[in-house]
Protein backbone atom coordinates (compact mmCIF):
# COMPACT_ATOMS: atom_id res chain seq x y z
CA UNK A 1 0.00 0.00 0.00
CA UNK A 2 1.18 3.38 -0.60
CA UNK A 3 1.41 5.50 2.12
CA UNK A 4 2.02 8.66 1.16
CA UNK A 5 -0.62 11.58 2.06
CA UNK A 6 -4.18 10.77 1.99
CA UNK A 7 -5.31 7.37 0.10
CA UNK A 8 -7.84 6.93 -3.17
CA UNK A 9 -10.07 4.80 -1.13
CA UNK A 10 -12.74 5.70 1.68
CA UNK A 11 -12.59 3.53 4.79
CA UNK A 12 -16.20 4.46 5.97
CA UNK A 13 -18.81 7.00 5.07
CA UNK A 14 -19.16 9.92 7.61
CA UNK A 15 -20.14 13.24 7.60
CA UNK A 16 -17.16 14.36 9.84
CA UNK A 17 -14.76 16.20 8.51
CA UNK A 18 -11.74 14.92 10.92
CA UNK A 19 -11.46 11.37 12.90
CA UNK A 20 -8.54 10.31 14.71
CA UNK A 21 -8.35 6.64 15.51
CA UNK A 22 -6.02 6.55 18.70
CA UNK A 23 -4.69 5.32 21.51
CA UNK A 24 -4.07 7.45 24.71
CA UNK A 25 -0.50 5.67 25.48
CA UNK A 26 0.88 5.18 21.88
CA UNK A 27 3.66 7.62 21.21
CA UNK A 28 2.72 8.31 17.50
CA UNK A 29 -1.14 8.73 18.35
CA UNK A 30 0.09 11.36 20.97
CA UNK A 31 2.52 13.22 18.08
CA UNK A 32 -0.95 13.59 15.62
CA UNK A 33 -3.16 14.78 18.76
CA UNK A 34 -0.16 17.06 20.02
CA UNK A 35 -0.16 18.63 16.26
CA UNK A 36 -4.25 18.90 16.02
CA UNK A 37 -4.43 20.56 19.48
CA UNK A 38 -1.59 23.44 18.20
CA UNK A 39 -3.20 23.63 15.27
CA UNK A 40 -6.73 24.17 16.91
CA UNK A 41 -8.37 21.52 14.49
CA UNK A 42 -11.20 19.88 15.90
CA UNK A 43 -12.12 16.30 15.68
CA UNK A 44 -13.91 13.01 16.29
CA UNK A 45 -11.41 10.78 18.74
CA UNK A 46 -12.24 6.77 18.43
CA UNK A 47 -9.87 5.40 21.41
CA UNK A 48 -8.41 1.60 20.29
CA UNK A 49 -7.39 0.12 22.75
CA UNK A 50 -3.58 -1.55 22.47
CA UNK A 51 -2.79 -5.22 24.24
CA UNK A 52 -0.99 -2.51 27.22
CA UNK A 53 -4.22 -0.62 27.66
CA UNK A 54 -6.37 -3.58 27.98
CA UNK A 55 -6.94 -5.45 24.51
CA UNK A 56 -5.91 -6.39 21.16
CA UNK A 57 -8.53 -3.53 19.87
CA UNK A 58 -6.48 -2.82 17.18
CA UNK A 59 -6.82 -6.29 15.94
CA UNK A 60 -10.62 -6.16 15.95
CA UNK A 61 -12.11 -6.82 12.55
CA UNK A 62 -13.97 -3.80 12.68
CA UNK A 63 -10.23 -2.01 13.35
CA UNK A 64 -8.78 -3.47 10.67
CA UNK A 65 -11.08 -2.32 8.26
CA UNK A 66 -9.93 1.11 9.16
CA UNK A 67 -6.06 -0.22 8.92
CA UNK A 68 -5.10 -3.52 7.77
CA UNK A 69 -1.83 -3.16 9.32
CA UNK A 70 -3.73 -3.25 12.69
CA UNK A 71 -1.87 0.22 14.31
CA UNK A 72 -3.06 3.29 15.42
CA UNK A 73 -2.74 6.32 14.73
CA UNK A 74 -4.81 6.35 11.70
CA UNK A 75 -6.39 9.91 10.56
CA UNK A 76 -9.59 10.27 8.35
CA UNK A 77 -10.28 13.04 6.09
CA UNK A 78 -13.56 13.19 5.55
CA UNK A 79 -13.92 9.18 5.93
CA UNK A 80 -10.20 8.87 3.71
CA UNK A 81 -7.41 7.29 5.47
CA UNK A 82 -3.95 9.05 5.95
CA UNK A 83 -1.47 6.37 7.77
CA UNK A 84 1.67 6.83 9.38
CA UNK A 85 2.05 9.45 11.76
CA UNK A 86 4.52 11.84 9.82
CA UNK A 87 2.71 11.49 7.09
CA UNK A 88 -0.35 12.67 9.49
CA UNK A 89 1.02 15.74 10.61
CA UNK A 90 2.30 17.29 7.21
CA UNK A 91 -1.40 16.98 5.79
CA UNK A 92 -2.83 18.27 9.13
CA UNK A 93 -0.86 21.30 8.53
CA UNK A 94 -0.86 21.60 4.97
CA UNK A 95 -4.58 21.65 4.95
CA UNK A 96 -5.52 24.42 7.86
CA UNK A 97 -5.74 28.02 7.53
CA UNK A 98 -3.31 28.04 10.29
CA UNK A 99 0.29 27.58 8.57
CA UNK A 100 1.72 29.13 11.71
CA UNK A 101 3.27 26.29 12.10
CA UNK A 102 4.91 25.54 9.22
CA UNK A 103 8.48 27.83 8.41
CA UNK A 104 9.61 29.79 6.01
CA UNK A 105 10.96 27.92 2.80
CA UNK A 106 14.35 27.89 3.80
CA UNK A 107 13.72 26.95 7.14
CA UNK A 108 11.53 23.96 5.75
CA UNK A 109 14.69 21.69 4.86
CA UNK A 110 15.60 21.92 8.05
CA UNK A 111 12.30 20.65 9.99
CA UNK A 112 11.59 18.17 7.50
CA UNK A 113 15.32 16.86 8.38
CA UNK A 114 14.50 16.69 12.32
CA UNK A 115 11.02 15.30 11.46
CA UNK A 116 12.48 12.49 9.51
CA UNK A 117 15.12 12.00 12.51
CA UNK A 118 12.25 11.64 15.12
CA UNK A 119 10.16 9.37 12.75
CA UNK A 120 9.08 6.00 13.57
CA UNK A 121 9.64 3.92 10.12
CA UNK A 122 9.07 0.34 9.28
CA UNK A 123 10.74 -2.25 11.56
CA UNK A 124 11.81 -0.12 14.21
CA UNK A 125 14.60 -2.77 15.50
CA UNK A 126 16.14 -1.38 12.00
CA UNK A 127 17.68 2.00 10.91
CA UNK A 128 17.88 3.07 14.23
CA UNK A 129 20.81 5.61 13.38
CA UNK A 130 18.43 7.24 11.01
CA UNK A 131 15.28 7.39 12.55
CA UNK A 132 15.02 8.34 16.82
CA UNK A 133 11.66 7.04 16.85
CA UNK A 134 12.69 3.30 16.05
CA UNK A 135 14.69 3.34 19.04
CA UNK A 136 11.25 4.29 21.01
CA UNK A 137 10.25 0.50 21.37
CA UNK A 138 12.42 -0.99 22.68
CA UNK A 139 13.29 1.28 25.52
CA UNK A 140 9.70 1.18 26.08
CA UNK A 141 10.08 -2.90 27.46
CA UNK A 142 10.37 -2.08 30.64
CA UNK A 143 7.03 0.11 30.93
CA UNK A 144 5.52 -2.89 28.87
CA UNK A 145 6.30 -5.23 31.28
CA UNK A 146 5.29 -2.91 34.28
CA UNK A 147 1.73 -2.31 32.08
CA UNK A 148 0.87 -6.07 31.08
CA UNK A 149 0.71 -7.31 34.77
CA UNK A 150 -1.73 -6.34 35.09
CA UNK A 151 -3.34 -7.97 31.59
CA UNK A 152 -5.07 -11.50 31.78
CA UNK A 153 -2.64 -13.94 29.50
CA UNK A 154 -5.80 -15.17 27.49
CA UNK A 155 -6.07 -11.90 25.77
CA UNK A 156 -2.76 -11.51 24.85
CA UNK A 157 -2.77 -15.01 23.54
CA UNK A 158 -5.95 -13.72 21.11
CA UNK A 159 -3.59 -11.80 19.32
CA UNK A 160 -1.94 -14.90 17.99
CA UNK A 161 -4.52 -15.89 16.01
CA UNK A 162 -5.68 -12.34 14.55
CA UNK A 163 -2.92 -9.61 14.70
CA UNK A 164 -0.91 -9.25 11.87
CA UNK A 165 2.27 -8.74 13.90
CA UNK A 166 2.76 -12.27 15.56
CA UNK A 167 6.30 -10.50 16.73
CA UNK A 168 4.81 -7.88 18.87
CA UNK A 169 2.61 -10.41 20.50
CA UNK A 170 5.52 -12.51 21.07
CA UNK A 171 6.99 -9.77 22.85
CA UNK A 172 4.14 -9.65 25.37
CA UNK A 173 4.01 -12.84 26.33
CA UNK A 174 7.56 -12.86 27.23
CA UNK A 175 6.77 -9.80 29.21
CA UNK A 176 3.69 -11.38 30.69
CA UNK A 177 5.39 -14.61 31.92
CA UNK A 178 8.97 -13.68 32.68
CA UNK A 179 8.12 -9.74 34.11
CA UNK A 180 11.00 -8.04 34.40
CA UNK A 181 13.66 -11.04 34.85
CA UNK A 182 13.10 -10.53 30.69
CA UNK A 183 15.89 -8.16 31.37
CA UNK A 184 18.36 -10.10 33.04
CA UNK A 185 22.04 -9.85 32.03
CA UNK A 186 21.93 -12.81 29.75
CA UNK A 187 18.25 -11.92 28.21
CA UNK A 188 18.46 -10.59 24.20
CA UNK A 189 16.07 -8.28 25.15
CA UNK A 190 18.37 -6.34 27.39
CA UNK A 191 20.78 -6.27 24.30
CA UNK A 192 18.12 -4.71 22.32
CA UNK A 193 17.49 -2.03 24.83
CA UNK A 194 21.09 -1.22 24.92
CA UNK A 195 21.64 -1.20 21.24
CA UNK A 196 18.63 1.60 21.08
CA UNK A 197 19.98 3.24 24.49
CA UNK A 198 23.19 4.49 22.54
CA UNK A 199 21.74 5.00 19.45
CA UNK A 200 19.19 7.34 20.77
CA UNK A 201 22.01 8.93 23.21
CA UNK A 202 23.82 9.44 19.87
CA UNK A 203 20.26 11.88 18.17
CA UNK A 204 19.84 13.55 21.56
CA UNK A 205 23.34 14.87 21.50
CA UNK A 206 22.58 15.97 17.87
CA UNK A 207 20.09 17.58 18.80
CA UNK A 208 21.34 19.17 21.70
CA UNK A 209 23.93 20.61 19.69
CA UNK A 210 21.73 21.93 17.51
CA UNK A 211 19.94 23.76 19.83
CA UNK A 212 23.68 24.89 21.10
CA UNK A 213 24.75 26.29 17.75
CA UNK A 214 20.88 27.12 16.56
CA UNK A 215 20.26 29.25 19.65
CA UNK A 216 16.25 29.63 18.65
CA UNK A 217 13.23 28.66 21.20
CA UNK A 218 12.73 25.88 18.90
CA UNK A 219 14.24 23.54 16.88
CA UNK A 220 13.89 25.03 13.38
CA UNK A 221 13.63 28.72 14.87
CA UNK A 222 11.54 30.68 17.36
CA UNK A 223 8.28 29.20 15.85
CA UNK A 224 6.94 25.57 16.84
CA UNK A 225 7.25 23.61 14.28
CA UNK A 226 5.95 20.10 13.57
CA UNK A 227 9.69 19.43 14.38
CA UNK A 228 8.94 20.28 17.65
CA UNK A 229 5.66 18.22 18.17
CA UNK A 230 7.63 14.87 17.00
CA UNK A 231 10.40 15.64 19.34
CA UNK A 232 8.28 16.48 21.93
CA UNK A 233 6.51 12.78 22.27
CA UNK A 234 10.08 11.16 22.14
CA UNK A 235 11.49 13.18 25.25
CA UNK A 236 7.99 12.27 26.82
CA UNK A 237 8.35 9.09 26.51
CA UNK A 238 11.88 8.65 27.17
CA UNK A 239 11.12 10.26 30.85
CA UNK A 240 7.62 8.36 31.24
CA UNK A 241 10.13 5.18 31.54
CA UNK A 242 12.86 6.77 33.88
CA UNK A 243 15.76 7.05 31.12
CA UNK A 244 15.82 10.65 31.19
CA UNK A 245 18.16 10.39 34.47
CA UNK A 246 20.86 9.14 31.99
CA UNK A 247 19.72 10.45 28.86
CA UNK A 248 19.47 13.83 29.75
CA UNK A 249 21.98 14.58 32.21
CA UNK A 250 24.86 15.86 29.77
CA UNK A 251 22.39 17.87 27.80
CA UNK A 252 21.48 21.10 28.95
CA UNK A 253 20.03 22.61 26.50
CA UNK A 254 17.94 19.69 25.58
CA UNK A 255 17.05 19.52 29.34
CA UNK A 256 15.97 23.28 28.99
CA UNK A 257 14.25 22.71 25.46
CA UNK A 258 11.86 19.94 26.94
CA UNK A 259 11.03 22.12 29.74
CA UNK A 260 9.36 24.68 27.49
CA UNK A 261 7.58 21.71 25.87
CA UNK A 262 5.91 20.66 28.32
CA UNK A 263 4.78 24.09 29.36
CA UNK A 264 2.71 24.67 26.26
CA UNK A 265 -0.80 24.67 26.70
CA UNK A 266 -1.38 22.29 23.79
CA UNK A 267 0.80 19.74 25.00
CA UNK A 268 -0.58 19.45 28.26
CA UNK A 269 -4.28 18.82 26.75
CA UNK A 270 -2.78 16.39 24.49
CA UNK A 271 -0.37 14.39 26.37
CA UNK A 272 -0.39 14.98 30.08
CA UNK A 273 -4.63 14.95 29.91
CA UNK A 274 -5.33 12.04 28.39
CA UNK A 275 -4.48 9.26 31.38
CA UNK A 276 -5.05 6.09 31.79
CA UNK A 277 -5.43 3.65 34.95
CA UNK A 278 -3.16 0.72 33.45
CA UNK A 279 -0.75 3.72 32.22
CA UNK A 280 -0.38 5.19 35.57
CA UNK A 281 -0.13 2.34 37.89
CA UNK A 282 2.59 0.91 35.08
CA UNK A 283 4.71 4.12 35.23
CA UNK A 284 4.22 3.98 39.08
CA UNK A 285 5.30 -0.02 39.22
CA UNK A 286 8.02 0.69 37.23
CA UNK A 287 9.58 3.43 39.17
CA UNK A 288 9.31 1.98 42.53
CA UNK A 289 10.91 -1.50 40.76
CA UNK A 290 14.05 0.39 39.30
CA UNK A 291 15.37 1.11 42.83
CA UNK A 292 14.61 -2.31 43.90
CA UNK A 293 14.58 -4.83 41.26
CA UNK A 294 18.28 -6.14 40.14
CA UNK A 295 17.19 -6.31 36.50
CA UNK A 296 15.86 -3.25 36.39
CA UNK A 297 18.34 -0.82 38.44
CA UNK A 298 21.57 -2.20 36.69
CA UNK A 299 19.41 -1.46 33.33
CA UNK A 300 18.85 2.03 34.45
CA UNK A 301 22.49 2.61 35.61
CA UNK A 302 24.45 3.64 32.81
CA UNK A 303 24.26 3.65 28.82
N1 LIG B 1 5.12 4.09 11.65
C1 LIG B 1 3.83 4.09 12.30
C2 LIG B 1 3.94 3.31 13.59
C3 LIG B 1 2.59 2.99 14.18
C4 LIG B 1 2.72 2.02 15.34
O1 LIG B 1 3.58 1.13 15.37
N2 LIG B 1 1.81 2.20 16.29
C5 LIG B 1 1.80 1.35 17.46
C6 LIG B 1 1.48 2.17 18.70
S1 LIG B 1 2.70 3.47 18.93
C7 LIG B 1 0.70 0.31 17.32
O2 LIG B 1 -0.38 0.64 16.90
N3 LIG B 1 0.97 -0.94 17.66
C8 LIG B 1 0.00 -1.99 17.56
C9 LIG B 1 0.30 -3.08 18.52
O3 LIG B 1 1.35 -3.04 19.17
O4 LIG B 1 -0.52 -3.99 18.66
C10 LIG B 1 3.40 5.56 12.56
O5 LIG B 1 4.27 6.43 12.63
O6 LIG B 1 2.19 5.83 12.64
Amino acid sequence: MDKIGKQSFKVMDTNEKWILYHNCFSLCSRKVRFCLEELGIEYKEEHIDLIETGKYEVASKKFLKINPGATVPVLLHEGYPVYESHEQIYYLSKMTANHSIIPSLEEEKLMDYWVKKSSMVGDPMENQDIYAGNCIGALTFPLFASMIKYININKILIGLINHPLKIRVILFIILKVFGYKAFSNVSPLRKLIKTSLKNINIHLKNLNDHLHENNSEWIVNDVFTLADISWAVILHRIEEVGWSKILFKDKPFLSKYYARVKNKKSFINSINNYNHKILNKGVKNLKFKSKSDRNLSSLFNDL
